[in-house]
């Protein structure tokens, strides 16, 4: 028994999430701690908003709400999505948290007492036409490294690399469009990453099993040293955190909060200290998860993340906390995703295509979704989703493979021996072929599960559910049961029990249809890990009670489908 600490990527906090940032992040995430949970592991998952930054500024202005109360507002709009899907975060929290300010205020202090933190004064870019100044992503010009012409001033979006706004060629403001930008003098905070890249070579080139993903940006920003300049930490923003050096002042920097990407990774400390407090702890019940002076040597720590987050993660959080000379947990391994796209373009926040987390659970549930997302996570490459990938996942896989396994045994039993597992007969040579394929298949999926290798896991699940159906067909208990009624009532039993191992198998990627074929067979969600197919398959004995569930899966006709496509279009 391990002790996993699970980061999922924060989602920010500016307008509901799509499912390409919920299957970047979130989602496979939930699929990882949920299957380590039920592994036996001790896990800690946590997620929670990224609340700072122009963009919320913005967004809450928009609203007519001040962003204080925007950010509550949507705070609650996406924990709520978050439960709709089945997300299950041991917390979901703010990274406008008490906690957050006191621990970004606190690593800001560290840095400075270790001599990174550089006082600059520098000219920035202020807009006549907004009326305020415009920084990171509220610039946008052509990209320096790639010509990119739509690049932002934090990040070039096109080639990953990080930007500061005055790198960008011909900068226009993203607000108003207008270019009548000044330049004008401020004074800034900058980390001297620079200062640490021994330090983060020796450490990143000490992952060798790190996916490829992951490595190859952080080892392409290392190498080629621009991604490690050093980088300004504070703004000229009103929402964030204000500018302090542990809880003492800092002369200069009155009215300067820090900057977003400062702040966020450190909110998955500050969401585990909020988790303490919501459940009455103490600070020592989260540090055991993060100080390695007080038990955090032996946590592993996994965050997973779209590549985009990559670069802010390998370089930026490690510096602070590297930089720190304090005693805190770094990451263990870095899971990261490419793009999921939306029939063959982009998912468009701004054009409205694609779908949206709270439409797509107006129209299907959570499992429906986190069926198709996980199988087809686009892990390797991008992946797209098209309503035809779609509803042939649910149709298939869910439906005609799953659903109909279920329904047919629970129907099948009821009609003929009643609503309890039936007794009598002996297991044979077709039992022991399907064991045999189980045990494969089980041992397949948990090393792909453990690896985080989410399509893979998806595939070797779905194995096991066809080895089901093939065993049934095989078997034919309908035919069985008129010649000898005995055969057919072991061949029941095994199929009884393989509903509760499905249930078992499946909880990582559709928690809720686990959770009704569980109340099914009368059984609590929280089922031991089988520890082999013989184990898994005598689990439920003769007279063991269950009632035929609802159907578990609907399936999308084609009408539906173009309904869906048609909807979903965007404004063009
Ligand atoms: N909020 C993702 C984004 O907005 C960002 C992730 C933060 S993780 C600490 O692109
Ligand atoms: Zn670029």
């Amino acid at each position: 028994m391990a002790r996993i600490l699970v980061t999922s990527a924060l989602p920010y906090i500016n307008g509901v999430k799509h499912l390409g940032n919920l299957v970047g992040s979130m989602l496979p995430s939930d699929a990882y701690a949920r299957f380590m949970r039920q592994r036996g592991h001790e896990v800690m998952f946590i997620c929670a908003t990224d609340e700072h930054g122009t963009p919320a500024e913005l967004a809450a202005t928009k609203a007519g709400k001040s962003p204080a109360e925007y950010c509550a507002d949507m705070y609650e709009v996406q924990k709520r999505l978050g439960e709709g899907f089945g997300l299950s975060f041991d917390h979901f929290g703010r990274s406008s948290s008490k906690h957050n300010h006191r621990l970004t205020q606190h690593f800001a202090g560290a840095l400075a007492r270790e001599g990174l933190i550089e006082e600059v004064t520098e000219t920035q870019v202020f807009s006549h036409a907004d009326g305020r100044f415009l920084p990171d992503r509220y610039i946008e010009g052509t990209c320096p490294n790639c010509g990119y012409e739509r690049a932002r001033g934090d990040q070039c979006e096109n080639c990953t690399k990080q930007l500061d706004p005055t790198d960008l060629i011909n900068p226009r403001s993203a607000i108003s469009g207008s270019t009548d930008l000044e330049p004008r003098e401020t004074k800034h905070l900058y980390l001297k990453q620079s200062a640490m890249r021994d330090r983060l070579r020796s450490w990143i080139e000490s992952k060798t099993d790190w996916p490829i993903l992951s490595t190859s940006i952080a080892k392409k920003w290392l190498d080629d040293g621009d991604g490690l300049q050093d980088r300004g930490i504070t703004r000229d923003l009103d929402w964030g955190i204000p500018v302090k050096k542990g809880e003492e002042d800092w002369p200069g920097m009155e009215g300067k909060v820090f900057y977003v990407w400062f702040d966020a990774p450190i909110e998955y400390l500050g969401a585990t200290a909020e988790w303490a407090e919501a459940n009455g702890l103490e600070d020592a019940a989260w540090e055991r998860w993060w100080r390695t002076d007080k038990g955090a040597d032996d946590v592993r720590y996994v965050q997973i993340m779209g590549k985009d987050n990559v670069p802010f993660h390998t370089l930026s959080f490690p510096s602070t906390i590297l930089g720190s000379n304090e005693p805190w947990k770094l990451v263990d391994y870095i899971k990261s995703f490419n793009w999921l796209n939306y029939e063959g373009g982009k998912f468009s926040t701004s054009q409205g295509r694609g779908i949206f987390m709270d439409q797509a659970l107006d129209i299907l549930p959570g499992d429906y979704w986190r069926w198709w997302l996980l199988s087809n996570a686009p892990e390797t490459s991008d992946s797209d989703f098209t309503w035809e990938s779609f509803q042939n996942g649910i149709n298939k896989d869910l439906a005609d493979v799953l659903g109909n396994f279920v329904s047919r045994v629970t129907k099948f039993c009821r009609s003929k021996f009643g609503e309890e597992v039936p007794a009598g007969g002996e297991s044979g040579a077709m039992e022991a072929e399907l064991e045999a394929e189980l045990d494969k298949r089980m041992a397949a999926y948990a090393a792909a599960m453990e690896g985080i290798e989410i399509r893979k896991a998806a595939q070797e699940l779905r194995g096991a559910w066809v080895a089901g159906n093939e065993y049934l067909q095989k078997a034919a208990p309908w035919a069985a049961f008129k010649t000898d009624p005995q055969a057919a009532a072991a061949q029941i039993r095994v199929a009884i029990n393989l509903i509760r191992l499905y249930a078992i198998l499946s909880r990582p990627f559709i928690p809720a249809a686990s959770e009704t074929m569980l109340a099914s067979l009368n059984l609590d969600p929280d089922q031991p890990w089988p520890g082999s197919a013989r184990e898994a398959l005598t689990a439920l004995p003769a007279g063991h009670a269950f009632s035929v569930p609802e159907n578990l899966f609907a399936k999308i006709d084609d009408d539906q489908r173009e309904a869906f496509a048609a909807r979903f279009a965007g404004k063009g």
